[in-house]
């Protein structure tokens, strides 16, 4: 991601996630190798930086938050697989490499991605670095599956693709949005937040301000990359929303004025962390990177 501090987030998930991942010479290796394939590609690992930022501003030792920072982004792999199938998106191209059931077979992908969720699940119950409090882990669990289910990023994706091809207002839009891309993300800080012994319902308060503004903003952003982007760059099919006649704010605002509410949302997440001081270096560091990354 550029930053050291970013970076090193980004090798300390990779390092847990190949820790947890079943090894692909184990059986059934082709699924276990598929799995693998999914996850520890070139992503920008943006959910579990969230996390393991939310739990620098907070104070928590980072060990604690490996398993959240995990099963975030094992649902975030899960998603992408199954958003590029040919019953959905269709891709050929992910994180500039061949999409898994181009690279596998179509079932083979389906079933990768039903065994990362069931992954994410299985470490937030087992993981014995995590925070021990048998309640805050069932909360953090039924966190986790709201995020992720049919009131969340699954419900999200389903009216996204109902929407195809048919003018909906900028509120719609917004709350496909929030559901389909922003839970996942607002999950990655309050998971931190919930790892947290000391912090106040007040910080809290703060951080959840911070990933829902953010959560949109980093939608909008990627609207905005959709049609400013290129395929080498983004390492995936630059120009698809339109090609889908998928409703996006460049779409519904227009270009500049999407661009800029994306930037008020980046403002007003940067406000929320005010309290946190320099604690939140990361986490301002972070929205930062989010809002003028280029991939
Ligand atoms: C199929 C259950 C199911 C859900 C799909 C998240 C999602 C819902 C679909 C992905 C489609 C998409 C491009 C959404 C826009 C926002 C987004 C999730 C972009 C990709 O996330 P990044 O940029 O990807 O964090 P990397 O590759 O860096 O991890």
């Amino acid at each position: 991601m550029t930053h050291a501090w970013l970076d090193g987030y980004q090798q300390r998930v990779d390092a847990a996630l190949d820790r947890w991942l079943p090894e692909a010479r184990v059986a059934p290796s082709h699924l276990h190798e598929a799995m693998r394939y999914a996850v520890l590609g070139p992503g920008k690992r943006v959910r579990p930086a969230l996390c393991y930022a939310t739990g620098d501003a907070l104070g928590i030792p980072l060990e604690r938050l490996d398993g959240p920072a995990c099963a975030v982004e094992l649902i975030h792999a899960y998603s992408l697989v199954h958003d590029d199938l040919p019953a959905m998106d269709n891709d050929d191209l992910r994180r500039g490499r061949p999409t898994c059931h181009r690279q596998f077979d179509e079932a083979t992908a389906i079933l990768a991605g039903d065994a990362l969720m069931a992954l994410a699940f299985r470490i937030l119950a087992h993981d014995p670095a995590m925070v021990e409090d048998p309640a805050t882990r069932l909360e953090m669990i039924n966190l986790l599956a709201t995020a992720c289910g049919s009131r969340g990023m699954v419900g999200g994706q389903s009216l996204d693709l109902a929407a195809e091809g048919k003018p909906i207002e900028r509120s719609e839009l917004e709350y496909i949005h929030i559901r389909k891309t922003g839970a996942l993300i607002h999950t990655s800080v309050m998971l931190a937040a919930l790892s947290s012994e000391t912090a106040t319902a007040r910080q809290r308060e703060h951080l959840e301000h911070m990933a829902k503004q953010i959560g949109l903003a980093f939608q909008i952003q990627d609207d905005v990359l959709d049609v400013t982007g290129d395929t080498d760059t983004l390492g995936k099919t630059g120009g698809r929303d339109i090609e889908r006649n998928k409703a996006t704010y460049p779409g519904i605002m227009g270009l500049k004025p999407a661009q800029e509410l994306a930037l008020e949302l980046h403002q007003q997440a940067l406000e929320a962390l005010a309290p946190f001081g320099d604690h939140a270096r990361p986490l301002r560091l972070l929205c930062n990177y989010l809002m003028h990354r280029d991939t």
